[in-house]
This record gives C-alpha cells, structure tokens and sequence, in this order.
C-alpha cells in the first residue's frame, strides 16, 4: 500500500521517479499532466481548454484538474494505493484532494519534495522538447509554480506529511533516497 503525492517544480523528474515507484510497489500512476495531454490528442471539448495553458505555461482550472482526479480515485485499481504525480498544484486543489481522500477513507501517506534547483530544470526541459518546453514557457511555468504550487511545501510540513528529497544527481540515486524517505514515513 503506498498512497502519495510527488510535489516538486515543473521538470523536476516527478514522471521519471513516479514510473519507477510503480514498477516497484505495483500502484497506479496518477499524473495530471499525461491526463490532459491524452483530453489534447483526442481533441475533446476539455482538451482543447487546456491546451491554451499548457502551452502557455499556467495551470489548468482547478476545476477540470479536480474533476479529472474525483473520476480517477474512484476506479478500483487505486484501492491499494496511488502515486498522485503533478497533483495538487494549488491550495485549492489540496484542499479538495484532502476531502476527497477523507470521503475515501484513504488519506495520504506522506508528499515526497523533489528539490532541484532552477537552472538544472531549465537545461533538462530543454533537451526532452516537449511541445510545452521553449525557454519562455519553462520560465513561466517556474514562476507559477513559486507563486501557486510552491505554498503546498508549507501547507504539507504543517500536516508532517513533508518528506525533502534532493532531485539531483543519476534517477537511481534519487529513487534510492526517495525509498529511505517511504520507508521512515
Ligand atoms: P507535467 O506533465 O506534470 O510535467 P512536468 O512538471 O513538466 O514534468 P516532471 O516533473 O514530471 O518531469 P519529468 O520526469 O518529465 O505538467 C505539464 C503541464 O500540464 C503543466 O505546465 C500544466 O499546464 C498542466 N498541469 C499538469 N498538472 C496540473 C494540475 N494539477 N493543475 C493544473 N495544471 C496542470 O522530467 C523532466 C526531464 O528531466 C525529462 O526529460 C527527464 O528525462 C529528465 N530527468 C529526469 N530526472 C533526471 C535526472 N536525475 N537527471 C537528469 N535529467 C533528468
């Protein structure tokens, strides 16, 4: 059973660590952000919302994101856990995800922080060349992230749900970390 969220700045390897924490505890990856980019391939009225933030950078409406993950939680391969990965990214969206949890009776374990710094994410985002990662879209969706995801790191240490874990350094080195910081909470 392993129920979390992975919170840490756009690029900061949330994907890359999420991918390997399912092969390891066999729970479902929640990611908002492959969510909406599956609503944009398929072109659905929802799809073609998000898009426009999404290439420019800001967060989608708490609105569609929450609805997106209410419908998600329901299905019953998240019973024995879930890895919530780009979810939350505001207050609003913590607080509706606490309430949905309490309603579940499946509240969450711990929030692993990925920390890494501002520059090192700028290079990485530009060599993977996602549609959504040109210089002036990352740096948006960095200061986005300071101004509405960034609060959550309090909102969680308050909870003493908060568990730091350095972002840098080969993706083994960070999943062996983030497994010591599993196995304390
Ligand atoms: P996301 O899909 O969540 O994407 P991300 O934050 O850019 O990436 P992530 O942290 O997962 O990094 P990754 O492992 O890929 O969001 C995209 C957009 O969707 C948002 O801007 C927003 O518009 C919208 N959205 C999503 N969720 C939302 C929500 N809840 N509310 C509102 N809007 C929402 O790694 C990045 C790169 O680094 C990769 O190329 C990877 O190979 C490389 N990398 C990873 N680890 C590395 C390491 N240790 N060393 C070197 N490189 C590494």
């Amino acid at each position: 059973m392993l129920k979390i969220v992975l919170l840490g700045a756009p690029g900061s390897g949330k994907g890359t660590q999420s991918a390997k924490l399912v092969e390891e505890y066999g729970v479902p990856q929640i990611s908002t952000g492959d969510l909406l980019r599956h609503a944009v391939s398929e072109q659905t009225e929802l799809g073609l919302e998000a898009k426009k933030a999404m290439d420019a950078g800001e967060l989608v409406s708490d609105h569609i994101v929450v609805g997106m993950i209410r419908e998600r939680l329901n299905e019953p391969d998240t019973a024995n856990g879930f890895i919530l990965d780009g979810f939350p990214r505001s207050l609003a969206q913590a607080e509706a995800l606490d309430e949905m949890l309490a309603e579940l009776g499946r509240p969450l374990q711990c929030v692993v922080h990925l920390r890494v710094d501002n520059e090192e994410i700028v290079q990485r985002l530009l060599s993977r060349g996602r549609e959504d990662d040109n210089e002036q879209t990352i740096r948006n969706r960095q200061s986005v992230y300071q101004e509405q995801t960034e609060p959550l790191v309090a909102y969680y240490e308050k909870q003493g749900l908060l568990k730091p874990v350095a972002g840098v350094g080969t993706v083994d080195d960070i999943f062996s970390r983030i497994k010591t910081a599993l196995n304390e909470a």
